[in-house]
């Protein structure tokens, strides 16, 4: 699989700083803002700093010290959010569309941290 990617997606704009957003994060590989259309109380989007399409090029093609770093930095941010579940903490959903029928609407690999309240069923 050839992955292309658009270095004029937003995200990308944002990581070079010609957009500004509103960071909850930051690590040596990864950025963590907030969603401009929060969908519930707490919307964070996780975002490696490499120029990754989706999930499946990061998972195949990034180094293991990326794949690392993302996947605590999301982590960091439900920690942040204490919204781990156990102990009276409600919990969260991770979402990372990805491709046409995901309906990625922007082409670099993002998994939404979503909490705040309770989220319904997975798919409707
Ligand atoms: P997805 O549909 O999974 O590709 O989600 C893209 C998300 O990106 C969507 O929830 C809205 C968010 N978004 C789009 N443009 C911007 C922006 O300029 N700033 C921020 N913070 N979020 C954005």
């Amino acid at each position: 699989m050839a992955y292309v990617y658009d270095d004029q997606n937003i995200f990308a704009k944002i990581l070079r700083g010609e957009i500004p957003n509103n960071t909850v994060l930051e690590t040596d590989h990864c950025l963590a803002f907030r969603d401009i259309n929060a969908q519930a109380p707490e919307h964070i989007l996780v975002i490696p700093k490499g120029p990754y399409v989706c999930f499946d090029h990061f998972a195949n093609v990034a180094s293991e010290a990326e794949i690392l770093d993302f996947t605590r930095a999301i982590a960091k941010v439900t920690d942040a959010l204490k919204v781990e579940p156990g102990e009276g903490a409600s919990g969260y959903r991770l979402i990372a569309n990805s491709g046409k029928d995901g309906m990625q609407e922007v082409p670099h690999l993002h998994v939404h941290v979503v909490a705040g309240r309770p989220l319904g069923r997975m798919l409707s």
